[in-house]
């Protein structure tokens, strides 16, 4: 039988978000597709469809292929560059404004458009920021108390730029595959999703974990949980409401004039 509650699926979402105390919504890199980053399985066109995506976004594949992989995001890091927030990042943004402290951005991008878009809501950043860097191994001179750790600041240029002191690496600032998320991150996130009352979870193919599994935590705990996006994703069984349609279409709908 049709489940009557979900007849109006915007009216309902709206009163819940209406009611809710706590939002959270679970983004993923298709929140960013139209401000014209590509997302991450889609990342690799042109020159870069020979490579694989899950090699280059790992500790190994750096290791192996420095150079290849530091180019890599450097071109990804030019897109972060020239991009905009799109409607849908506005859209949160805006609401977030008009209701301090009720609303969580989780996020696996590592773009800064959310941040950009402003609001002052509390955004936690699962897979890092790709404009960060920081040293591949553990720096030799902070093993020594008495000493700093060699300043990123003086790296010298190359790709990657390289420490000239102890030969380290500069890498991107980013959580690869087989790397554990920050502690405190992914704790925040867990509790996010175990309290609010509603879940958006807003372009991501649900296939990386642990981000994944927010979205059973949330339900089991007793949130609402809403898919947005234009595909099926892996996760979908987990939400009460799949909305099918993009980022930057649906979130205006859902959010403005909240
Ligand atoms: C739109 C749209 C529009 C398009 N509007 N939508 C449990 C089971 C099995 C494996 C594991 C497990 N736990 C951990 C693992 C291993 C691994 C993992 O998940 N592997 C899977 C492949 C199975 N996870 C890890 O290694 C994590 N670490 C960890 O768990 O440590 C402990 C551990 C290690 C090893 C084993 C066990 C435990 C770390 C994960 C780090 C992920 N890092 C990356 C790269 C970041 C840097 C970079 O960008 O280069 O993060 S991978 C990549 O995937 C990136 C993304 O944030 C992440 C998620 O991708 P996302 O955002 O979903 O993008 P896409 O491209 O997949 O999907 C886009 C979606 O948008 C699609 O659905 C489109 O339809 C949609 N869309 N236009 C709305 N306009």
């Amino acid at each position: 039988m049709k489940d009557r509650r979900y007849a109006h699926p915007f009216r309902d979402l709206r009163a819940r978000i209406r009611a809710a105390t706590s939002v959270c919504v679970l983004t993923g890199a298709g929140m960013s597709a139209e401000s014209g980053i590509p997302t991450f399985r889609d990342a690799h066109s042109g020159f870069w469809a020979r490579f694989d995506p899950m090699q280059l976004a790992s500790e190994e594949g750096f290791r192996a292929e420095p150079q290849r992989v530091w180019d890599w995001y450097e071109m990804r890091r030019e897109g972060v560059r020239a991009a905009e927030p799109n409607e849908g990042h506005r859209a949160l943004a805006a609401w977030a404004g008009r209701h301090p402290g009720c609303l969580t951005i989780v996020t696996q991008n590592v773009d800064d458009l959310h941040q950009r878009a402003g609001g002052g809501g509390r955004i936690i950043a699962l897979h890092g920021h790709i404009m960060e860097n920081r040293w591949l191994d553990p720096c030799p001179k902070a093993e020594d108390m008495m000493r700093r750790p060699c300043d990123i600041a003086v790296a010298e240029p190359g790709r990657p730029p390289k420490c000239p002191t102890c030969d380290n690496l500069l890498r991107p600032g980013v959580v690869w595959f087989g790397e554990s998320l920050d502690y405190r991150d992914l704790s925040a996130a867990e509790e996010v999703a175990a309290s609010c009352d509603v879940l958006l979870v807003v372009g991501t193919s649900g296939a990386v974990w642990p981000a994944a599994g927010l979205a059973a935590r949330a339900r089991h705990a007793g949130a609402h949980v809403v898919i947005i996006n234009p595909e099926p994703t892996e996760i979908d069984d987990e939400a009460h409401i799949v909305l099918t349609g993009t980022a930057a279409r649906l979130l205006p709908r859902i959010f403005d004039p909240l």
